[in-house]
């Protein structure tokens, strides 16, 4: 296996795009990639998230022993013009946990999607064997490297919102495959470490009925 990874910026010119000639190539490596895009420090920029996992013959023997896939990720903050800086800003190298009876993750996706602490620095949520919450803080104190850990039933697929409108967000968790499955709602209260203080409350009864 072979597969190569690599992400391409192409700017709209007057409505159009050169997919022949990119402004910018960026995370060339090998095996199964994928990008995204936000502003994970909220200066307004966006930033580029480059995902990866890689894929060899021993990576395949390890994924068959450790039942986890490795996804690294990379992200380049983004400069004025458009473009990105070409030296990762942040790099770092998960274990994602597979279910073999459903070869679906055991939890819910990593996600980048809230700024948890409120400091202003979206951070990293994933969901162990399916039995944790875990939170990675981002921003250039934290950097995505300490991992903070509660218990909870993590299988199923994620949503944040601020369900309880109090400012912070916080966690559902639901099984679109098997309606016997609760909704599970944890409830941030503010106590991770960051400007206001805080943690994640996790293992809530549900409030919403699936
Ligand atoms: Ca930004
Ligand atoms: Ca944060
Ligand atoms: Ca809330």
């Amino acid at each position: 296996m072979q597969a190569q990874a690599h992400a391409s910026v192409h700017h709209n010119r007057d409505g159009w795009w050169d997919l022949e000639q990119p402004e910018q190539v960026l995370g060339e490596t090998r095996g199964w990639g994928g990008d995204q895009l936000a502003d994970l420090d909220g200066d307004g920029r966006l930033e580029l998230l480059h995902l990866r996992i890689p894929m060899s013959a021993i990576e395949l023997i390890e994924f068959l022993v450790t039942r986890s896939l490795d996804l690294e990720f990379t992200i380049h903050r983004g400069r004025p013009g458009g473009l990105f800086a070409p030296e990762p800003w942040i790099e770092r190298k998960l274990q994602v946990p597979i279910d073999f009876e459903t070869l679906r993750p055991a939890g819910f996706l990593p996600s980048f999607a809230a700024d948890l602490n409120l400091d202003g620095y979206r951070d990293l949520v994933t969901s162990g064997r399916g039995d944790s919450i875990d939170v990675y803080l981002g921003g250039p104190d934290h950097r995505f490297r300490r991992r903070l850990r509660q218990p909870a039933d993590t299988r199923g697929r994620l949503r944040i919102a601020d369900f309880d409108g109090d400012g912070w967000s916080d966690l559902l968790i639901y099984e679109p495959t098997r309606a016997d499955v609760p909704i599970r709602i944890a409830r941030n209260r503010g106590a991770l470490p960051g400007p206001s203080r805080p943690s994640v409350e996790a293992g809530e009864s549900a409030d919403v009925a699936p």
